[in-house]
């Protein structure tokens, strides 16, 4: 109650416009018990979107933020795998869920149709957020509900992404980073997974006509999206992963195209704290096995600094060569909490620098000093609320306050200029991609509501 007449003293304070408009767009995408990306592009619920959609939400319908986080956990699979998507069982999309063929892996469910695929663990963060603005009795009532399920999804990632127990979990398809088209998968795609028919139809100029097919680029220009060549490469992948029935060990078998990605493994290390937090005060002890595999993945996530380039990088699962095409990716252990205050204050440097991510709209995808850096390309140079939001979670935790509320305060102007767009750029906050963007809205609200505190 009391948290309650706080934030609606703070309400009073923002600007109302930004607000109401932000919550205007969560309306307009809401579908029932989820809310979608986007509409037209985006017709489906995908994982970490419905996290960051809570995350807004729970400040203007605390109910309404559960329900979607309770919507995600009908796409777990029996395994624990959460899926990046589930998709809407309208009739025109059955060539979306025909894609996938979720029933073909036993784990699947079999009320809904999802991805064989997850992305990154943001659901902890989410549930902690929303157990925030409730009362002990309803926090601990929140966190019996969705605890099984976050615990089942740790652990998943451990058994099938940590085959090794070294502590990183890896990815297998550039999808499950949420960060698409990120220059060192891109990278790594054309090193190992280009087969033959893909190169033959690029050089006879047959992506034209494949285009044509593509929903994306009917609501965003294509020089704002993937390339054809790279969206078959990941079609490519998908569909190899489809043969395989999901089945980890069989992917596994036979694959280079495995990474363990920074900013996944980051958004886990931070998982795994709130999921410790969560089964402290429900007082309940976490499996011993898991306790320590979450020590690994902290001691592990050193191997991914390079005292070279002072600079964080994903790296391949078989060899462990990092891999050095610069991204955002690389401020993403800020977030973690568990980096030292020395690494943080490099990756600190680097935010500040102009010639990197110090752009006009922080934080650019991509720094500014890359050959990749193109300033509306998708994940390649645009700035994305849901990054600032983290970073600026990293920051503040490392005691950057004021590095924080700048970055706040430039998000916010540029979102409040240019609207809720999917992306933005970075030189001049012009927007890009998908218009009305659920997580641009909800994350705008988190922000308003977080800058005054
Ligand atoms: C983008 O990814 C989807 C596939 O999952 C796509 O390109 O169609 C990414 O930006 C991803 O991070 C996001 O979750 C999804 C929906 O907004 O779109």
């Amino acid at each position: 109650m009391e948290q309650q007449l706080s934030d609606d003293i703070q309400a009073a304070d923002m600007p109302v416009d930004l607000y109401e408009a932000a919550k205007t767009v969560l309306e307009m995408n809401d579908a029932g018990t989820y809310t979608v990306p986007a509409q037209g592009p985006y017709p489906h619920q995908w994982l970490w979107d419905s996290c960051f959609t809570a995350i807004g939400l729970r400040h203007v319908d605390i109910l309404r933020a559960q329900t979607e986080i309770l919507s995600l956990l009908r796409g777990q699979w029996a395994n624990g795998m959460l899926p990046n998507m589930i998709f809407s069982p309208a009739r025109q999309y059955r060539r979306d869920r025909d894609v996938w063929r979720s029933w073909l892996s036993a784990d699947a469910p079999d009320d809904v149709q999802t991805s064989g695929i997850t992305q990154p663990p943001v659901l902890a963060e989410a549930a902690v957020r929303i157990g925030e603005k409730l009362n002990k009795v309803d926090r601990r009532a929140w966190y019996k509900t969705v605890f099984p399920a976050i615990l089942a999804y740790h652990q998943w990632l451990y058994v099938e992404r940590d085959p090794h127990s070294e502590g990183l979990v890896l990815q297998i398809h550039p999808w499950e980073t949420g960060l698409d088209s990120t220059p060192p998968w891109i990278h790594e795609l054309h090193e190992h997974q280009l087969p033959t028919w893909i190169q033959v139809v690029h050089k006879i100029g047959l992506d034209n006509i494949i285009s044509l097919f593509r929903r994306d680029i009917k609501y965003a220009s294509p020089s704002q999206r993937l390339s054809t060549l790279d969206a078959l490469g990941f079609y490519a992948v998908q569909r190899r992963l489809r043969r395989k029935n999901y089945d980890i060990r069989r992917i596994l078998s036979h694959t280079l195209f495995a990474i363990e990605d920074v900013s996944f493994n980051s958004i886990f290390i931070r998982a795994n704290t709130h999921l410790r937090d969560i089964a402290t005060f429900l007082k309940v002890d976490l499996p011993e096995e898991l306790l320590e595999s979450m020590q690994k993945t902290e001691a592990a996530f050193g191997g991914l600094w390079d005292p070279y380039s002072r600079q964080y990088y994903s790296r391949e699962f078989v060899t462990h060569r990092l891999l050095k095409d610069p991204s955002i990716g690389t401020l993403m252990p800020l977030y973690t909490g568990t980096i030292s205050k020395d690494r943080a204050q490099q990756l600190v440097k680097m935010i500040e620098d102009e010639h990197m991510f110090g752009t006009n709209y922080p934080v650019p995808s991509v720094p500014v000093s890359s050959e990749w850096f193109n300033e509306h390309a998708y994940w390649q140079g645009p700035t994305w609320v849901n990054m600032n939001w983290f970073i600026i979670d990293g920051l503040k935790r490392y005691g950057y306050t004021d590095h924080a509320a700048a970055l706040t305060e430039s998000t916010l102007e540029m979102v409040k200029n240019a609207g809720f767009s999917e992306y933005f750029s970075p030189l001049d906050g012009s927007p890009a991609g998908a218009e009305n963007f659920s997580w641009t809205a909800a994350l705008t609200i988190d922000l308003l509501k977080s800058a005054k505190k």
